[in-house]
Protein backbone atom coordinates (compact mmCIF):
# COMPACT_ATOMS: atom_id res chain seq x y z
CA UNK A 1 0.00 0.00 0.00
CA UNK A 2 1.33 3.67 -0.89
CA UNK A 3 1.02 5.07 2.58
CA UNK A 4 1.16 8.97 2.04
CA UNK A 5 4.35 9.13 4.02
CA UNK A 6 5.94 6.63 1.69
CA UNK A 7 4.68 9.27 -1.59
CA UNK A 8 6.51 12.10 0.51
CA UNK A 9 9.49 9.94 1.26
CA UNK A 10 9.82 9.26 -2.65
CA UNK A 11 9.60 12.70 -3.73
CA UNK A 12 12.11 13.78 -1.30
CA UNK A 13 14.36 10.87 -2.72
CA UNK A 14 13.91 12.32 -6.18
CA UNK A 15 16.73 14.46 -7.69
CA UNK A 16 13.88 17.20 -8.15
CA UNK A 17 13.29 19.96 -7.15
CA UNK A 18 15.15 21.97 -4.55
CA UNK A 19 13.27 24.69 -2.63
CA UNK A 20 13.62 28.65 -2.30
CA UNK A 21 12.39 31.04 0.19
CA UNK A 22 11.41 34.18 -1.60
CA UNK A 23 10.44 35.68 1.55
CA UNK A 24 7.14 37.32 1.29
CA UNK A 25 3.60 36.56 1.74
CA UNK A 26 1.78 33.11 3.21
CA UNK A 27 3.29 31.31 0.29
CA UNK A 28 6.97 32.20 -0.45
CA UNK A 29 8.47 28.37 -0.78
CA UNK A 30 8.94 27.95 -4.85
CA UNK A 31 10.85 24.91 -6.33
CA UNK A 32 13.49 25.19 -8.60
CA UNK A 33 13.43 23.17 -12.28
CA UNK A 34 15.71 22.46 -14.92
CA UNK A 35 13.30 20.95 -16.81
CA UNK A 36 12.83 23.75 -19.51
CA UNK A 37 14.91 23.75 -22.67
CA UNK A 38 17.86 25.85 -22.86
CA UNK A 39 17.44 26.65 -19.16
CA UNK A 40 19.36 25.81 -16.43
CA UNK A 41 18.27 26.10 -12.82
CA UNK A 42 15.34 28.57 -12.41
CA UNK A 43 12.70 29.42 -10.27
CA UNK A 44 9.21 27.93 -11.03
CA UNK A 45 6.27 30.36 -11.09
CA UNK A 46 4.01 28.93 -13.09
CA UNK A 47 4.64 25.62 -15.96
CA UNK A 48 2.25 26.84 -18.73
CA UNK A 49 2.77 29.21 -20.14
CA UNK A 50 6.13 29.22 -18.64
CA UNK A 51 6.89 32.21 -15.94
CA UNK A 52 10.28 31.21 -14.38
CA UNK A 53 12.18 33.34 -12.34
CA UNK A 54 16.04 34.11 -12.30
CA UNK A 55 17.99 33.42 -8.87
CA UNK A 56 19.49 35.98 -7.16
CA UNK A 57 22.78 34.77 -7.03
CA UNK A 58 23.21 34.95 -10.56
CA UNK A 59 23.25 38.73 -10.57
CA UNK A 60 25.62 38.24 -7.88
CA UNK A 61 28.58 36.63 -10.55
CA UNK A 62 27.58 38.33 -14.07
CA UNK A 63 27.21 41.70 -15.52
CA UNK A 64 25.67 40.04 -18.36
CA UNK A 65 22.61 37.25 -17.17
CA UNK A 66 23.62 33.86 -18.77
CA UNK A 67 21.34 32.92 -21.26
CA UNK A 68 20.49 29.59 -19.71
CA UNK A 69 19.43 31.46 -16.22
CA UNK A 70 17.64 34.35 -18.25
CA UNK A 71 13.79 34.91 -16.84
CA UNK A 72 11.31 33.57 -18.97
CA UNK A 73 7.37 35.02 -19.01
CA UNK A 74 4.77 34.05 -21.52
CA UNK A 75 1.14 34.47 -21.49
CA UNK A 76 -0.05 32.48 -24.29
CA UNK A 77 1.03 29.44 -25.57
CA UNK A 78 3.99 29.02 -28.52
CA UNK A 79 5.21 27.18 -30.78
CA UNK A 80 7.93 24.64 -29.89
CA UNK A 81 9.47 24.31 -32.63
CA UNK A 82 10.42 27.39 -35.41
CA UNK A 83 11.94 26.69 -38.26
CA UNK A 84 14.28 29.59 -39.02
CA UNK A 85 14.89 29.36 -42.74
CA UNK A 86 11.08 29.65 -43.20
CA UNK A 87 9.85 32.58 -40.71
CA UNK A 88 8.89 35.83 -41.98
CA UNK A 89 8.41 38.93 -40.36
CA UNK A 90 5.77 40.29 -41.80
CA UNK A 91 5.73 44.72 -42.09
CA UNK A 92 2.57 46.17 -43.37
CA UNK A 93 -0.36 48.63 -42.02
CA UNK A 94 0.38 52.41 -43.05
CA UNK A 95 3.39 52.33 -44.79
CA UNK A 96 4.20 52.64 -48.32
CA UNK A 97 5.25 49.13 -49.53
CA UNK A 98 4.19 46.27 -47.37
CA UNK A 99 7.06 43.69 -46.75
CA UNK A 100 7.71 39.93 -45.39
CA UNK A 101 10.88 39.79 -44.58
CA UNK A 102 13.21 36.49 -43.91
CA UNK A 103 15.87 36.49 -41.51
CA UNK A 104 18.61 36.54 -44.37
CA UNK A 105 16.97 39.74 -45.74
CA UNK A 106 17.24 41.30 -42.25
CA UNK A 107 20.51 40.41 -41.98
CA UNK A 108 21.55 42.73 -44.87
CA UNK A 109 20.70 45.69 -42.70
CA UNK A 110 23.26 47.46 -40.90
CA UNK A 111 23.92 44.91 -37.68
CA UNK A 112 23.69 46.74 -33.95
CA UNK A 113 24.91 45.66 -30.73
CA UNK A 114 23.47 46.97 -27.24
CA UNK A 115 23.35 45.72 -23.88
CA UNK A 116 20.12 46.34 -22.36
CA UNK A 117 18.36 45.48 -18.80
CA UNK A 118 14.55 43.54 -19.79
CA UNK A 119 12.58 43.55 -16.90
CA UNK A 120 9.16 42.79 -16.54
CA UNK A 121 6.72 45.61 -15.11
CA UNK A 122 5.82 43.60 -12.48
CA UNK A 123 9.42 42.67 -10.92
CA UNK A 124 9.09 42.52 -7.67
CA UNK A 125 5.24 42.36 -7.65
CA UNK A 126 5.21 39.42 -4.78
CA UNK A 127 6.98 42.05 -2.19
CA UNK A 128 3.75 44.65 -2.91
CA UNK A 129 2.43 45.44 1.03
CA UNK A 130 -0.26 45.25 1.10
CA UNK A 131 -0.54 42.52 -1.76
CA UNK A 132 -2.00 42.12 -5.57
CA UNK A 133 -2.36 39.95 -7.72
CA UNK A 134 -0.68 38.50 -10.50
CA UNK A 135 2.85 36.69 -11.13
CA UNK A 136 4.20 36.68 -7.31
CA UNK A 137 7.58 37.78 -8.39
CA UNK A 138 10.95 38.32 -6.39
CA UNK A 139 13.20 40.74 -7.95
CA UNK A 140 14.64 37.91 -10.42
CA UNK A 141 12.02 38.96 -13.31
CA UNK A 142 15.15 40.66 -14.79
CA UNK A 143 18.48 40.06 -16.82
CA UNK A 144 20.97 42.14 -18.66
CA UNK A 145 22.20 40.65 -21.97
CA UNK A 146 23.73 41.87 -25.29
CA UNK A 147 21.39 42.16 -27.84
CA UNK A 148 22.03 41.87 -31.71
CA UNK A 149 20.46 42.58 -34.36
CA UNK A 150 18.85 45.30 -36.81
CA UNK A 151 17.17 48.88 -35.68
CA UNK A 152 13.71 48.87 -35.82
CA UNK A 153 13.35 52.06 -37.77
CA UNK A 154 16.14 51.07 -40.70
CA UNK A 155 13.12 47.99 -41.34
CA UNK A 156 10.41 50.64 -41.10
CA UNK A 157 12.46 52.69 -43.63
CA UNK A 158 12.25 49.81 -45.98
CA UNK A 159 8.50 49.60 -46.16
CA UNK A 160 8.46 53.74 -46.06
CA UNK A 161 6.42 54.70 -43.10
CA UNK A 162 3.56 56.85 -44.55
CA UNK A 163 3.10 60.49 -42.99
CA UNK A 164 -0.07 60.52 -39.95
CA UNK A 165 1.31 57.24 -38.45
CA UNK A 166 1.36 57.75 -34.56
CA UNK A 167 2.38 53.63 -33.28
CA UNK A 168 4.12 50.42 -34.44
CA UNK A 169 2.26 47.46 -33.24
CA UNK A 170 4.28 44.68 -32.62
CA UNK A 171 3.05 40.57 -32.21
CA UNK A 172 4.43 37.10 -32.05
CA UNK A 173 3.34 33.90 -33.07
CA UNK A 174 1.80 32.64 -29.47
CA UNK A 175 -1.51 32.65 -29.46
CA UNK A 176 -4.17 32.69 -26.61
CA UNK A 177 -5.94 28.69 -26.47
CA UNK A 178 -8.87 30.44 -27.04
CA UNK A 179 -10.62 32.91 -29.62
CA UNK A 180 -11.87 35.25 -27.58
CA UNK A 181 -8.75 36.36 -25.81
CA UNK A 182 -7.22 39.09 -27.57
CA UNK A 183 -3.81 38.41 -29.01
CA UNK A 184 -0.69 39.86 -27.72
CA UNK A 185 0.31 42.74 -29.44
CA UNK A 186 2.01 45.87 -28.39
CA UNK A 187 2.14 49.01 -29.56
CA UNK A 188 5.44 51.71 -29.80
CA UNK A 189 4.69 55.61 -30.24
CA UNK A 190 6.02 56.14 -33.69
CA UNK A 191 9.06 58.34 -32.14
CA UNK A 192 9.75 55.45 -29.89
CA UNK A 193 9.80 53.12 -32.95
CA UNK A 194 12.04 55.24 -34.67
CA UNK A 195 14.45 55.96 -31.91
CA UNK A 196 18.45 54.29 -32.67
CA UNK A 197 17.99 52.82 -29.89
CA UNK A 198 15.14 50.30 -30.61
CA UNK A 199 16.28 46.53 -32.23
CA UNK A 200 14.96 43.16 -33.93
CA UNK A 201 17.44 41.02 -32.46
CA UNK A 202 18.50 37.68 -33.07
CA UNK A 203 21.16 37.55 -31.04
CA UNK A 204 21.79 37.40 -27.21
CA UNK A 205 24.94 37.52 -25.28
CA UNK A 206 26.68 36.01 -28.76
CA UNK A 207 24.41 33.19 -29.11
CA UNK A 208 20.83 33.02 -31.02
CA UNK A 209 18.02 33.79 -28.76
CA UNK A 210 16.74 30.68 -26.91
CA UNK A 211 14.01 29.43 -27.94
CA UNK A 212 11.89 30.77 -24.49
CA UNK A 213 13.30 34.41 -24.85
CA UNK A 214 11.95 34.74 -28.83
CA UNK A 215 13.37 32.67 -30.95
CA UNK A 216 13.72 33.98 -34.01
CA UNK A 217 13.72 37.33 -33.43
CA UNK A 218 12.79 39.69 -30.45
CA UNK A 219 11.97 43.18 -29.98
CA UNK A 220 14.33 45.04 -28.01
CA UNK A 221 13.49 48.63 -25.89
CA UNK A 222 15.86 49.66 -24.10
CA UNK A 223 15.34 51.62 -21.29
CA UNK A 224 11.62 50.30 -21.10
CA UNK A 225 9.49 47.99 -19.49
CA UNK A 226 9.93 44.03 -21.09
CA UNK A 227 5.97 44.13 -21.98
CA UNK A 228 7.11 46.10 -25.31
CA UNK A 229 9.75 43.15 -26.25
CA UNK A 230 7.76 41.24 -28.02
CA UNK A 231 9.13 37.74 -28.66
CA UNK A 232 8.96 35.32 -31.37
CA UNK A 233 8.18 38.71 -33.45
CA UNK A 234 6.52 37.88 -37.13
CA UNK A 235 4.30 41.10 -37.66
CA UNK A 236 4.90 45.01 -37.55
CA UNK A 237 2.00 46.85 -38.26
CA UNK A 238 2.53 50.36 -38.45
CA UNK A 239 -0.88 52.21 -37.50
CA UNK A 240 -2.43 55.80 -38.27
CA UNK A 241 -4.97 55.49 -34.87
CA UNK A 242 -4.03 54.35 -31.25
CA UNK A 243 -3.82 51.38 -30.52
CA UNK A 244 -7.15 50.57 -28.95
CA UNK A 245 -5.98 47.04 -28.48
CA UNK A 246 -6.76 45.00 -25.21
CA UNK A 247 -2.86 44.57 -24.31
CA UNK A 248 -2.52 48.78 -24.56
CA UNK A 249 -5.92 50.19 -23.80
CA UNK A 250 -6.84 48.20 -20.64
CA UNK A 251 -3.64 45.58 -19.44
CA UNK A 252 -0.16 47.15 -18.64
CA UNK A 253 -2.16 50.04 -17.34
CA UNK A 254 -0.36 52.02 -14.07
CA UNK A 255 -1.35 55.51 -12.25
CA UNK A 256 -0.39 58.58 -14.50
CA UNK A 257 2.71 59.99 -12.13
CA UNK A 258 6.16 59.44 -11.98
CA UNK A 259 6.63 56.52 -9.57
CA UNK A 260 2.92 54.98 -10.64
CA UNK A 261 2.07 55.14 -6.83
CA UNK A 262 -0.89 55.90 -4.62
CA UNK A 263 -2.15 54.85 -1.53
CA UNK A 264 -3.57 51.68 -1.27
CA UNK A 265 -7.76 51.53 -1.34
CA UNK A 266 -7.50 54.97 -2.96
CA UNK A 267 -9.64 55.60 -6.15
CA UNK A 268 -7.85 54.22 -9.18
CA UNK A 269 -7.58 58.05 -10.61
CA UNK A 270 -5.78 58.55 -14.01
CA UNK A 271 -3.82 55.59 -15.54
CA UNK A 272 -0.98 55.72 -18.62
CA UNK A 273 0.54 52.92 -20.36
CA UNK A 274 3.85 51.57 -18.32
CA UNK A 275 6.95 52.39 -20.25
CA UNK A 276 9.90 53.76 -19.22
CA UNK A 277 11.53 52.07 -16.09
CA UNK A 278 13.75 53.47 -12.91
CA UNK A 279 16.46 53.27 -11.48
CA UNK A 280 17.09 50.05 -8.79
CA UNK A 281 19.62 48.71 -7.07
CA UNK A 282 19.68 45.44 -5.66
CA UNK A 283 21.91 43.78 -3.21
CA UNK A 284 22.90 40.44 -4.62
CA UNK A 285 25.94 39.11 -1.86
CA UNK A 286 23.42 39.13 1.00
CA UNK A 287 19.81 37.74 1.45
CA UNK A 288 17.00 39.40 3.46
CA UNK A 289 16.61 37.92 6.78
CA UNK A 290 20.55 36.72 6.88
CA UNK A 291 22.98 35.91 9.84
CA UNK A 292 26.80 36.84 9.06
CA UNK A 293 29.65 36.34 11.14
CA UNK A 294 31.03 39.32 12.62
CA UNK A 295 34.04 40.83 10.69
CA UNK A 296 35.23 44.86 10.69
CA UNK A 297 33.78 45.80 7.04
CA UNK A 298 30.71 43.71 5.81
CA UNK A 299 31.42 43.36 1.81
CA UNK A 300 27.91 44.29 -0.21
CA UNK A 301 27.83 43.98 -3.73
CA UNK A 302 24.79 43.64 -5.93
CA UNK A 303 23.48 45.53 -9.52
CA UNK A 304 22.12 48.53 -10.61
CA UNK A 305 20.24 50.02 -13.29
CA UNK A 306 19.66 53.72 -14.19
CA UNK A 307 16.05 52.77 -15.83
CA UNK A 308 15.97 54.88 -19.14
CA UNK A 309 19.62 56.69 -18.60
CA UNK A 310 22.72 55.45 -17.35
CA UNK A 311 23.62 54.67 -13.53
CA UNK A 312 25.20 57.62 -12.05
CA UNK A 313 26.07 56.05 -8.49
CA UNK A 314 24.98 53.84 -6.01
CA UNK A 315 24.77 54.62 -2.42
CA UNK A 316 24.93 52.42 1.09
CA UNK A 317 23.36 53.02 4.45
CA UNK A 318 23.08 51.19 7.57
CA UNK A 319 21.33 54.11 9.53
CA UNK A 320 18.19 54.55 8.01
CA UNK A 321 19.97 56.80 5.24
CA UNK A 322 20.85 59.14 7.86
CA UNK A 323 23.97 59.11 6.51
CA UNK A 324 25.58 57.04 2.96
CA UNK A 325 28.22 55.67 1.49
CA UNK A 326 29.44 55.97 -2.23
CA UNK A 327 30.02 52.13 -3.52
CA UNK A 328 32.38 51.55 -6.03
CA UNK A 329 30.85 50.42 -9.77
CA UNK A 330 31.81 48.25 -12.20
CA UNK A 331 32.43 48.64 -15.76
CA UNK A 332 30.12 50.62 -17.49
CA UNK A 333 28.43 48.40 -20.46
CA UNK A 334 26.31 51.72 -21.52
CA UNK A 335 23.47 53.73 -20.10
CA UNK A 336 20.75 50.67 -20.49
CA UNK A 337 22.91 47.89 -19.06
CA UNK A 338 23.25 46.56 -15.51
CA UNK A 339 26.16 48.38 -13.68
CA UNK A 340 27.38 46.09 -10.44
CA UNK A 341 28.33 47.79 -7.17
CA UNK A 342 30.28 46.86 -3.98
CA UNK A 343 31.28 48.42 -1.24
CA UNK A 344 31.16 47.62 2.52
CA UNK A 345 29.91 48.67 5.77
CA UNK A 346 31.23 48.62 9.30
CA UNK A 347 28.40 46.09 11.48
CA UNK A 348 28.38 46.13 14.70
CA UNK A 349 27.12 42.71 16.05
CA UNK A 350 23.73 43.28 16.34
CA UNK A 351 20.45 43.97 13.42
CA UNK A 352 20.42 45.86 11.05
CA UNK A 353 18.82 47.09 8.01
CA UNK A 354 21.42 47.87 4.80
CA UNK A 355 19.59 49.85 2.48
CA UNK A 356 21.22 50.32 -1.79
CA UNK A 357 20.21 53.28 -3.35
CA UNK A 358 20.38 54.43 -7.16
CA UNK A 359 20.77 57.49 -8.85
CA UNK A 360 20.70 57.68 -12.73
CA UNK A 361 22.51 60.14 -14.94
CA UNK A 362 19.37 62.46 -15.29
CA UNK A 363 19.81 63.07 -11.18
CA UNK A 364 16.79 60.58 -10.30
CA UNK A 365 17.00 59.24 -6.83
CA UNK A 366 15.46 56.06 -5.87
CA UNK A 367 12.53 56.46 -3.13
CA UNK A 368 12.97 54.80 0.84
CA UNK A 369 9.33 54.80 0.57
CA UNK A 370 8.16 52.03 -1.61
CA UNK A 371 5.39 53.13 -4.26
CA UNK A 372 2.17 50.93 -4.74
CA UNK A 373 -0.42 50.56 -7.09
CA UNK A 374 -2.99 47.74 -7.62
CA UNK A 375 -1.04 46.17 -10.34
CA UNK A 376 2.51 45.48 -9.01
CA UNK A 377 3.76 47.75 -11.89
CA UNK A 378 7.08 49.55 -11.73
CA UNK A 379 8.60 48.63 -7.90
CA UNK A 380 11.04 51.49 -7.75
CA UNK A 381 11.98 52.15 -4.42
CA UNK A 382 14.64 50.60 -2.19
CA UNK A 383 14.18 46.93 -1.03
CA UNK A 384 15.63 46.85 2.46
CA UNK A 385 18.29 44.07 3.74
CA UNK A 386 17.53 43.26 7.44
CA UNK A 387 20.55 41.14 8.14
CA UNK A 388 21.96 39.92 11.75
CA UNK A 389 26.01 40.07 13.01
CA UNK A 390 26.98 37.43 15.60
N1 LIG B 1 5.22 37.25 -28.01
C1 LIG B 1 5.27 37.60 -26.71
N2 LIG B 1 6.21 38.48 -26.34
C2 LIG B 1 6.32 38.86 -25.04
C3 LIG B 1 5.42 38.36 -24.07
C4 LIG B 1 4.44 37.43 -24.49
O1 LIG B 1 3.63 36.93 -23.69
N3 LIG B 1 4.40 37.08 -25.82
N4 LIG B 1 5.51 38.79 -22.77
C5 LIG B 1 6.20 40.05 -22.55
C6 LIG B 1 6.50 40.26 -21.14
S1 LIG B 1 5.22 40.79 -20.15
C7 LIG B 1 7.75 40.08 -20.62
S2 LIG B 1 8.07 40.35 -18.98
C8 LIG B 1 8.88 39.67 -21.49
C9 LIG B 1 9.71 38.57 -20.91
O2 LIG B 1 10.84 38.35 -21.69
P1 LIG B 1 11.70 37.04 -21.49
O3 LIG B 1 10.75 35.87 -21.40
O4 LIG B 1 12.65 36.95 -22.63
O5 LIG B 1 12.46 37.23 -20.20
O6 LIG B 1 8.45 39.26 -22.77
C10 LIG B 1 7.50 40.13 -23.35
N5 LIG B 1 7.29 39.74 -24.71
MO1 LIG C 1 6.12 41.27 -18.04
Amino acid sequence: MLTRRALIASALAAPAAAQVDLGFGDNPLRSTTRAFPQKGEMILQRSTPPLLETPISVFDAHDFTPNDRFFVRWHYPFPTEIDPARHRLRVDGHVGKPLSLSLAALARLPRVALAAVNQCAGNGRGMFAPRVPGAQWSNGAMGNALWEGVRLKDVLALAGVNAGAVAVRCGGLDAPLVEAAPDFAKSLPIDQALSDDVLIAWGMNGAPLPLLNGFPLRLVVPGWYSTYWVKMLDHIEVLAKPDEGFWMAKAYRAPANALADIAPGAPAGPVQPVSAMRPRALVTNIVDGAKLPPRGLTPIQGVALGGDQGVKAVELSADSGASWLPAQLGPDHGRYSFRRFRGALALAPGKHVILARATNAAGVTQPLVQNWNPSGYNRAGVDPVRVEIG
